[in-house]
């Protein structure tokens, strides 16, 4: 096996077992092994023997490099767009009196189903790629703007497609219940019956790798969320929710009780949600994005998250209604001015927190045998990545070890 190593750097490691703010380490060294990291940290203490097998150097001249940066809750593949209904939200309209008149999740779901398998797979692969284009390795999709079978199989489909042959892994969520389709109108719990019976089938077909719901009045209820929560979990998938966004219905608790491996939004997340995330270990995922375009005023309970030590994950929620976003790197500029979270905290929830939002353990750090996902930089300290405003300071970006 080949060792290939990078010296001439900083590695900001997002490990909490190395003491220094993110992790990092000067005058680094990093080898790789196998796909994997096989060690990490001062040049000085490059152990000979990792340093005889070395049969490729790089010389990173310099560069700070990060945990490949993980966008852990996104909707991106989908048809149409919704420029319209920002002009009528520009005008007045609120996000929610749009979805009340038929607008909103609704028509980008009449899109999504006209568009074909090819032309989805065309529109999303320019929001991925601009995603990895900041150094994105692994981001999730959720399904939920097809709401019927061979709908749903097709953006999952197309979301597994996006990720083949291309330095990016992509995770498959399905949100079936996002909205309740027009054939579905007043008929909710039908429509629940409807998710429950697409459910196993695209499990079966190796397209689910996690479940969600829209837990919201404008959306499901804690009961009808729970129905669906007790398919994922007959199924051993593990569920995450939509919690809390537009009002308190209680999601988190719900969630929480299933082990929810995050619960996301949580704008009007309450002390007891809290309390609930905290006991189960689920990660709290903020989307400032989101919280930015419907230009919401109330602020998710950050304070209380961090004393609970909740983790908090961020991301873009990159879809066309809430938060029509392709820049991870705007997050976290926005999780810091928006939310107050520390620069650290901040690339903490793109890296290691935003991995356990996907229940993945395998990446999200730098150490040794974790994934050799990773990012070089060209900038000075961790906190420019926070700082800046719309640069993209990405150098290059090596992917299972091979740079893409
Ligand atoms: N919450 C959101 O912010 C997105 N979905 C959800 O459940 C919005 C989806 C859309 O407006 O298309
Ligand atoms: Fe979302």
């Amino acid at each position: 096996m080949t060792v290939q190593i990078w010296r001439h750097c900083r590695v900001a490691t997002l490990q909490p077992a190395d003491p220094a703010p993110y992790g990092l380490i000067e005058d680094a060294a990093l080898a790789v092994e196998d796909g994997k990291v096989l060690w990490v940290g001062p040049l000085a203490a490059l152990p000979a023997e990792v340093k005889k097998r070395s049969t490729r150097e790089h010389d990173a001249g310099g560069a700070l490099i990060t945990p490949g940066l993980i966008d852990c809750h996104t909707h991106l593949v989908y048809g149409g767009d919704r420029a319209h209904e920002f002009e009528l939200r520009l005008q007045g309209a609120s996000y929610e009196d749009v979805a009340r008149a038929g607008g909103g999740i609704a028509s980008t779901v009449k899109a999504t189903r006209l568009a074909s398998e090819q032309e989805l797979a065309a529109q999303s692969m320019k929001r991925l790629q601009a995603l990895m284009a900041e150094g994105v390795t692994t981001v999730e999709i959720k399904s939920g703007y097809g709401l019927a079978l061979e709908h749903e199989r097709k953006t999952l489909r197309v979301a597994r497609a996006l990720g083949q042959g291309q330095a990016v892994e992509v995770r498959t969520t399905f949100l079936g219940a996002h909205a309740i389709p027009p054939e579905f109108t007043g008929r909710s719990d039908d429509y629940i019956d409807e998710v429950l019976r697409m459910l196993p089938t695209l499990h079966a077909e190796g397209l689910v790798d996690a479940v969600d719901a829209f837990c919201e009045r404008i959306a499901f209820s804690t009961v009808q969320t729970e129905r669906v929560f007790e398919a994922a979990c007959a199924l051993g998938l593990p569920v995450k929710l939509h919690a809390e966004q537009l009002s308190d219905s209680g999601g988190a608790q719900l969630a929480a009780r299933y082990g929810a491996i995050s619960c996301d939004h949580l704008e009007w997340l309450s002390d007891a949600g809290v309390a609930a995330m905290a006991q189960a270990g689920s990660v709290a995922v903020l989307l400032p994005g989101a919280f930015y375009f419907l230009r919401e005023t109330k602020l998710p309970p950050i304070s209380q998250l961090r004393e609970e030590g909740v983790p908090m994950a961020i991301s873009t929620d990159c879809n066309p209604g809430s938060s029509p976003c392709t820049s991870l790197l705007l997050m976290l500029n926005m999780a810091c001015t928006l939310f107050r979270l520390t620069p650290e905290e901040a690339l903490a929830g793109v890296t290691r927190h935003a991995a356990r939002a996907l229940g993945l353990h395998d990446r999200g750090t730098l150490a040794a045998g974790q994934r050799a996902d990773f990012v070089l930089w060209d900038v000075a300290h961790p906190a420019q990545l926070s700082y800046a405003i719309g640069a993209n300071p990405r150098l290059q970006t090596v992917f299972k070890g091979e740079l893409a």
